[in-house]
């Protein structure tokens, strides 16, 4: 029985019936009962393994495929009519010769399977700035997730009504999960996604980069507002002000650390509090009083299990000690708990590793085997958060006075700067890049440009992005958050890194509010505004940060910025403007400007 009257919902789900022919047909109304049964199914066939119960109350665990264990940029297409409107940052093919391959793929694609109908609204339901949509699908794992990640169930198509047509149609079938044949495909003009042969999070769960970023930020272009990858946090100040800043990093950089940040000692004793909005996207919409409004569209966390622990992020571990789903972890066969790298330094005797060989991980991890995946991951829901904001499930969202850019750079980029304004700080964005880790395929050191943390997520051509935030920050004026960039990850001569973070990023936070308020001054230089030295609070790391440590983290090298400046002017013309992106020439105007400024 379907769930809704509306008949583009029907009528749409009828022809994915037709196309896929599954056994059954299941709408999922998201009550308990249907997702318990759900649950023990997933546990009876070996899908999901239940976890141990008293430690890890309502957490269950999964495995995928080997050959499926990250989102596939290469396989990811963005199908507009003109090839244009994709862009050079994007796969792109012909929306009809796209049906037409992938139809085959799907036809019958779920002969002998159940396919489930979820409803879900990204955003809180009510929301003026949330969306709905629904994703038919033949995993209980993916039925599973989305009730963590998204609002799930009936209630999302009470939001749309009985005429509505404003919803996102998501197909996937796991298919065989053949890699061959993997495809996670964008229609932006049709509000459509065709994901098929996954069944990993990022592929498949398509609310979250399908939808909320790609689709959306299609939609936002039109309609008005911006959807981002950004997370999004509030400051609690010692007088109770909060303030609301949205972050953007490229993977690897600590966006959800920071999300979720534990102010330092003496922060915390003069009242300083952080609160957690968002860890990864952020729909942004001008509100009545001018200023820019943020929600964050999902309902939990989706994120990387290594490296969380005690120290780095409690507060994202303990979002995990509950109805939690792990994918690709290691397990602890004696408690049935789950371990990865770094979450302390006991990997378990008798473990299973994440391709589901049984080991003994300490013998397994000293012969340099990891027990879990790197990109191993969690889903917790968002209301686990020890330090979720109160205005988590704010219809009207949260005003943004700050948004920061950022990424990992051994030089050049100096702690944090402030852009000269909007337009200056839509360049910023536009040269976000990010050196690589060890822990990615590939030359280490390589530096990658991922404009606004974006690169893989903008559902349409990147120079109409630019523009389109250009538009936005001219609607804005004066009420526009300020833009800022900072860099955590700035390396002596031996490759140490010179600055703390984690929980020490508050004091750069700090430097960030003050300049929104206007009560500090700044140092005007060719790049932006940077702080004065003694401006950055170190009381407590001063043995750390040095003033000579903090005259390094504040350098603004003229030889090493006339490089980066090059390096834009090159990426500009070479990998966007060549290829068919219209650089706006207000960003090619910037350039100009902080090359004349070097030169001054
Ligand atoms: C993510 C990503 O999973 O950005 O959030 O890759
Ligand atoms: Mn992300």
């Amino acid at each position: 029985m379907s769930l809704t009257n509306n008949q583009n919902v029907i009528k749409w789900v009828d022809e994915m019936v037709a196309l896929c022919k599954p056994e059954n047909v299941v709408w999922i109304d998201g009550s308990a009962e249907q997702l318990d049964a759900l649950r023990k199914e997933a546990i009876s066939t070996g899908e999901m393994i239940e976890l141990n119960q008293e430690k890890l109350p309502g957490c269950l665990y999964h495995r995928t495929n080997p050959n499926d264990v990250a989102r596939v940029e290469d396989r990811t297409f963005i199908c507009t009519r003109k090839k244009e409107d994709a862009g050079p940052t994007n796969n792109w093919c012909d929306p009809q010769e796209m049906y037409a391959k992938l139809s085959k793929l799907y036809d019958g694609v779920m002969k002998g399977r159940t396919m489930y109908v979820i409803p879900y609204s990204m955003g809180p339901i009510g929301s003026p700035l949330a969306k709905v949509g629904v994703e038919v699908t033949d995993s209980i794992y993916v039925v599973l997730n989305m009730n963590i990640m998204t609002r799930m169930g009936a209630d999302a198509f009470k939001n749309l009504g009985d005429v509505s047509d404003d919803f996102v149609r998501g197909l996937h079938s796991k298919a065989d999960v053949n890699p061959e044949e993997r495809y996670i495909v964008q229609f932006p003009e049709d509000n459509t996604i065709w994901s098929i042969n996954s069944a990993y999070g990022g592929n498949v769960l398509l609310g979250k980069k399908c939808f909320a970023l790609r689709i959306a930020s299609f939609q936002g272009k039109n309609e008005g507002w911006m959807a981002e990858h950004m997370l999004i946090l509030g400051v609690k100040k010692p007088d109770g002000e909060i303030k609301y800043i949205t972050a953007a990093f490229p993977s690897a950089c600590g966006k959800t650390n920071l999300a979720m940040l534990i102010p330092p000692e003496g922060y915390k004793k003069d009242g300083y509090e952080v609160f957690t909005v968002g860890d990864d996207i952020a729909w942004m919409k001008p509100g009545e009083d001018g200023r820019l409004y943020a929600i964050n569209p999902e309902n939990g966390f989706f994120g990387v299990a290594p490296g969380t622990n005690e120290k780095s992020n409690p507060n994202a571990l303990h979002c995990t000690m509950k109805d939690t789903i792990f994918t690709n972890v290691a397990l602890n066969n004696d408690d049935m708990t789950v371990w990865w790298e770094k979450l302390d330094k006991n990997p378990p005797v008798n473990a299973t590793e994440w391709k589901g060989a049984k080991v003994n991980g300490v013998e397994y991890t000293a012969e340099g085997n990891t027990l879990a995946h790197p990109n191993s991951r969690f889903t917790a829901p968002a209301t686990n958060c020890p330090c979720i904001s109160s205005e988590f499930n704010n219809p009207a969202g949260v005003p943004i006075s700050a948004i920061i850019f950022g990424g990992r750079r051994a030089s050049t980029t100096p702690l944090v700067y402030q852009s000269f304004d909007w337009t200056h700080g839509t360049y910023m964005g536009s040269a976000v890049s990010s050196e690589t880790t060890a822990a990615a395929t590939g030359a280490v050191g390589v530096l990658r440009h991922d404009p606004m943390a974006m690169k893989p997520f903008i559902g349409y051509n990147v120079g109409d992005y630019w523009a389109h935030w250009l538009e936005m920050g001219e609607k804005l004026g004066d009420k526009a958050p300020k833009i800022f960039n900072v860099n955590w990850f700035k390396q002596d001569e031996n490759g140490n890194f010179i600055w703390p973070g984690f929980g020490d990023n508050m004091r750069v936070l700090d430097w960030i509010i003050k300049r929104c308020e206007g009560t500090v001054d700044a140092v005007e230089t060719a790049i932006g505004y940077l702080p004065k030295k003694e401006d950055i609070n170190v009381e407590g790391i001063e043995d750390e940060v040095t003033p000579e440590i903090m005259d390094k983290l504040l350098d603004v090298d003229k030889e090493l910025w006339t490089k980066e400046i090059a390096e834009m002017r090159r990426y500009y013309n070479d990998d966007i403007k060549a290829k068919g992106g219209n650089v706006p020439e207000a960003l090619y105007a910037e350039l100009d400007k902080i090359e004349a400024r070097l030169n001054k």
